[in-house]
């Protein structure tokens, strides 16, 4: 009896190892281990042995026959199903790939792109760049610039100072003209430059004003300049900026740096104004102290806030909106 065991264990494993999915597996281990498969009627013939013993031990070796073939059918079955779910992934994966959006480009921000407009504008009227640093000495934001020490219109800026050297010796720039001295005591005129960059006051920010901001300076050094030839470049800047419906006005002011000085201000096509910043003829002062002879020399200076104008390009109604990054803001242009 023990061979009969063993041949029909062996058969139900071999038939097992040959079951290539979980349905044949389950069909192959119903017709071994089943009531009527050839294990369980070895099990009734048990009843035939003369002996209890005999019983017993035949009993025993045909259980574990049949453990036998039930543990090799549960590991060829997760063998079996884990085949089948890799193969039915691998059918219903999708390749989204196949689905592309169009790629969408962003932009530069608005100040960035009004910067390098108005670059190109006076580089096509023949001006250079220039930079400074953004961290200046008390000499190049104030002293160079016709406002000694203690001078009252040092209280014109709301100034930054930094933590270095003698106290009040160095300040985060309030305006870009410090760039004019450091221009004009490294360059022999004639000077035709435009210096854009960040400046710093210490404001509160409102739909006009942000204590970081950015401005564009412009300084011309020659023989025989005059009022004339600064109108003249501000209202040729501010077409080709704008566009033909707009012009600009000049009115009276104080700068301690130009005399004399005026505020620009630009017409709006509604006939409404703008200011947009402020210049003058260089004082002589100013020519003295970078070393320029004011017998010989005569220049003229403006500055104005480029991000005024990007709000004013764009139709912005709050300068803080176009430093939110707020992503809904940013689509629009
Ligand atoms: C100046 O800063 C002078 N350096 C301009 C100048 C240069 C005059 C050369 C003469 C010769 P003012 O402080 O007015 O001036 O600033 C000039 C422009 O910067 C303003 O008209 C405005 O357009 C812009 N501006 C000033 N403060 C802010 C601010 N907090 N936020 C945004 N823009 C500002």
């Amino acid at each position: 009896m023990i061979d009969d065991i063993s041949s029909a264990r062996d058969a139900a494993l071999a038939a097992l190892s040959l079951a290539a999915t979980v349905d044949a597996l389950d069909a192959v281990v119903g017709e071994h281990l089943g009531k009527r498969g050839p294990l369980s009627s070895l099990k009734a013939r048990l009843g035939s042995l003369p002996t209890v013993d005999e019983k017993k031990a035949m009993g025993q070796v045909l259980n574990e026959a049949m453990q036998s073939v039930a543990a090799a059918a549960d590991e060829r079955r997760a063998l079996l199903a884990a085949v089948e779910r890799r193969a039915r992934l691998d059918g219903e994966r999708m390749d989204l790939t196949e689905y592309r959006r169009p790629a969408r480009r962003g932009h530069a921000h608005l100040v960035t792109e009004a910067w390098e407009r108005l670059e190109d504008v006076f580089v096509g009227l023949g001006f250079k760049v220039a930079e400074g640093p953004e961290i200046e000495t008390d000499w190049y934001n104030f002293e160079a610039l016709n406002m000694p020490p203690s001078h009252p219109a040092r209280s014109m800026w709301d100034t930054l100072f930094v933590d270095h050297g003698p106290a009040g010796s160095t300040v985060l720039r309030t305006h870009t003209s410090p760039v004019q001295a450091r221009v004009m005591t490294t360059q022999e005129p004639p000077i035709y430059v435009v210096a854009p960059g960040r400046v710093f006051r210490n404001e509160t920010a409102d739909a006009t004003h942000m204590p970081v901001f950015h401005q564009i300076e412009g300084l011309v050094v020659d023989r025989g300049i005059s009022f004339a030839d600064l109108a003249g470049t501000i209202e040729a800047f501010t077409r080709a900026f704008f566009g033909p419906g707009f012009t600009s006005r000049l009115r009276p002011s104080f700068f301690p740096f130009t005399e004399p000085s005026a505020e620009f201000d630009i017409r709006r096509p509604d006939g409404s104004w703008l200011e947009l910043g402020g210049c003058g003829m260089v004082h002589p002062n100013v020519l003295a102290s970078c070393g320029i002879d004011p017998e010989e020399w005569s220049g003229f200076a403006f500055g104005f806030g480029i991000d005024r104008m990007a709000k004013e390009y764009h139709g912005v109604d709050d300068l803080r909106e176009m430093y939110s990054n707020d992503i809904r803001f940013i689509e629009q242009f």
